[in-house]
């Protein structure tokens, strides 16, 4: 085994951070295991796309108590309802390090044994772990039918919560089971007479075993990751032969092209990133890793091929991916509706884990500004700022009219749900949140990364530690950042610090001496050998008005602000509405202001904009001459909180005026 402490230890000391982290453990945990435990009722509003026909509650606890035997009854919800507990357990169990933070995690810990103890009742003694099949299915039916059935997105789930268990604790009890199911796995899949040549459906497995590998250094886990990557896409008559022979069958009415599978060719030869995006994402995360761990050329270069494909032409300016819901997936480059988005919560999780990858082949500032945007942004709107309520679409444009008339539209919710019948993510979230210590350094060679602006303080091995203070109101409001490395023993470091692409100006002061760095790659590099080292960066937080590449359609003669790493919205409670008739002119003056009660604190933007007159011939069409407008204020908040007050409108690019 390798040392279970994940290296550097980090507390977050970040105010804006620490209260979502606060959050997540006093409310958000316990709520969702509530919602776990039937306690709390699938929560969709009528009309929306999910809960209409699964069942009321979520049963994925009783699921599993019912496969442990404690308790008698029917399988219910998706095949893959175990993965709501996996990804709670993966969540809860980043929280127990989380104890000499001073966050109270008896009663997270208390479920976290609990859940364990299920998974350990429930495991059938060749490995297998999936309670849909356990409960539901005759024992020769399991890997027979993958496209749809999840079994291994369900195992690696619990792969991957087993390793954030031993990693927190140092216990092998919840690893022990992970390596009986990946040793059920190695047995069934392979190249070998008698075993099955084809992945699953939904991609998963991959990254899991890769984590599994580097816990472990079970060189088998990291093959077996290797193999399923390179499996997919090979055999196109894969699903359907399962089929023939009679294999399970899930989700009937559902036709999904092999694209959707991301299994109609290899993920090695992709040009672009198609397919259900969270499917893709953990499926190029994997590829990433095990790029890495084996250094594969061609992986490497998948990985970054794809993430740029995402990045240059198939990611919103909130960072959302996945422009439509037809498979809840990626379109065509520069296909970016902002109303019938789709932005899965899951799928900005997935960039952070994609980006996280990457930075750890080659560490660049490209890659953890796009990190940054989706913490800031993409992933965060999915919670509301008290922690039960979830969106798992992410539109850029909502309107509750539009939402509700028009069934293309009924998958974007105009107000948080407390629970859905396809519940992947929340919990997803949440163990972004718990585990965001370890989205903050790189270290390659001599060089520590310092990638992201949440204040902490982290020790490095030998003794070094780094700690980040921010100013005023913090960031993201304030862009005022001093690094405090304490090297005790005079190591040969540096200190690699990002400059963001949103920050053209900047100033350096190292030991109080101004410094004229160049960046390189998105960083400046300070040598920090010596005892201390104080560096100070200030950062421009000037509101940015910006514009899209004409290429995307949706966004031509639009605007949308931002400032610092922060995109802003307006909301129809703030402003009059429609928010449709509103404009501003690229050089419209903004007014700049912290409101600290206001929505747990935030920066609130007031513009000179303009509104069309609504004056108008009573006509439905007209050819009127030039439409009259008049001077309108329009106020923005950060687009992260919108919905935590009045259901109302909400737009992100605003009509750009003369
Ligand atoms: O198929 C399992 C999960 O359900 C996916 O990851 C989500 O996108 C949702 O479709
Ligand atoms: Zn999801």
């Amino acid at each position: 085994m390798t040392d279970q402490t994940t290296s550097p230890k980090v507390t977050i000391t970040s105010r804006f951070w620490h209260r979502y982290r606060t959050m997540t453990v006093d409310n958000a945990l316990p709520y969702q295991w509530c919602a776990l435990n039937d306690e709390v009722p699938v929560d969709v509003p009528e009309g929306a796309a999910w809960g209409e026909n699964g069942s009321q509650f979520s049963h994925s606890l009783r699921n599993l108590r019912i496969a442990a035997g404690r308790e008698s009854g029917a399988f219910s919800g998706q095949p893959f309802q175990d993965t709501d507990v996996s990804k709670w357990l993966e969540a809860a169990s980043y929280t127990l390090r989380m104890r000499d933070e001073g966050f109270d995690i008896d009663d997270i810990e208390a479920k976290v044994d609990e859940a364990i103890g299920l998974f350990e009742d429930l495991q059938d003694e060749d490995g297998y772990l999936d309670t849909k099949f356990e409960i539901d299915l005759p024992a020769d039916q399991r890997f027979k039918g993958l496209r749809w059935s999840h079994e291994l997105y369900t195992m690696g789930h619990f792969i991957e919560a087993a390793v954030a268990h031993y990693e927190s604790t140092g216990s092998p009890r919840a690893l022990d089971i992970a390596e009986r199911a990946a040793d059920c796995i190695d047995r069934h899949f392979g190249d070998a007479a008698g075993q099955i040549h084809g992945p699953d459906g939904h991609p998963e497995i991959e990254l899991a075993l890769a984590r599994l590998y580097e816990v472990t250094g079970e060189r088998r886990w990291l093959d077996l990751a290797a193999w399923f990557i390179r499996v997919r896409g090979i055999d196109p008559e894969f699903y359907d032969e399962q089929d023939k022979a009679g294999g399970p069958q899930f989700y009937t009415d559902m036709h999904m092209p092999l694209k959707y599978f991301v299994a109609d060719e290899p993920i090695l030869d992709k040009a672009k990133a198609e397919g259900h995006a969270v499917r893709l994402l953990y499926l190029a995360v994997a590829v990433a890793k095990v790029g890495r761990l084996l250094e594969d050329r061609k992986m490497l270069d998948t990985a970054e091929r794809l993430w740029r494909n995402i990045v240059d032409h198939r990611m919103y300016v909130t960072g959302a991916v996945g422009s439509t819901q037809v498979g809840e997936a990626f379109s065509f480059d520069d296909d970016l509706p902002n109303d019938l988005v789709y932005g899965e919560t899951c799928a900005s999780v997935a960039m952070l884990f994609y980006g996280k990858a990457l930075m750890e082949i080659r560490p660049r500032g490209s890659v953890a500004d796009v990190m940054e945007l989706e913490l800031f942004n993409g992933m965060l709107s999915g919670i509301q700022l008290d922690g039960t309520r979830y969106f798992y679409v992410n539109p850029l444009e909502a309107d509750p009219a539009a939402s509700a008339g028009n069934p293309t539209r009924h998958h974007v919710l105009t107000r948080r749900a407390g629970w859905f019948d396809c519940a992947c993510c929340p919990a997803n979230l949440v163990r972004l949140i718990t585990s965001l210590d370890r989205y903050l350094y790189t270290e390659s060679g001599d060089t520590i990364y310092a990638h992201q602006f949440i204040a902490n303080r982290a020790e490095f091995a030998d003794g070094l530690t780094v700690e980040q203070t921010q100013a005023g109101e913090e960031y993201p409001w304030s862009g005022d950042i001093t690094f405090h490395v304490a090297n005790p023993n005079r190591l040969n470091k540096r200190l690699a610090v990002r400059i963001p692409a949103w920050s053209p100006r900047w100033t350096l002061e190292v030991n109080g001496n101004p410094v004229n760095l160049k960046a390189a790659d998105g960083f400046v590099s300070i040598d920090v050998s010596g005892e201390t080292t104080e560096i100070h960066l200030v950062l421009d937080m000037a509101v940015r008005k910006v514009r899209a590449s004409l290429d995307v359609r949706c966004d031509v003669g639009r605007l949308a602000v931002a400032r610092g790493p922060i995109v802003f919205c307006m909301e129809q409670c703030d402003n009059e509405g429609p928010l449709w008739l509103d404009g501003m002119s690229v050089d419209a003056e903004v007014e700049e202001r912290y409101d600290a009660d206001l929505l747990d604190g935030v920066e609130v933007l007031t513009v000179e904009g303009r509104r069309f007159e609504t004056q108008r011939t009573g006509q439905y069409y007209t050819a009127e001459a030039p439409l009259a407008e008049h001077e309108q204020q329009l106020t923005l908040i950060p687009y992260y909180a919108w919905c935590n007050r009045a259901e109302g409108q909400m737009q992100v690019w605003v009509r750009e005026t003369r």
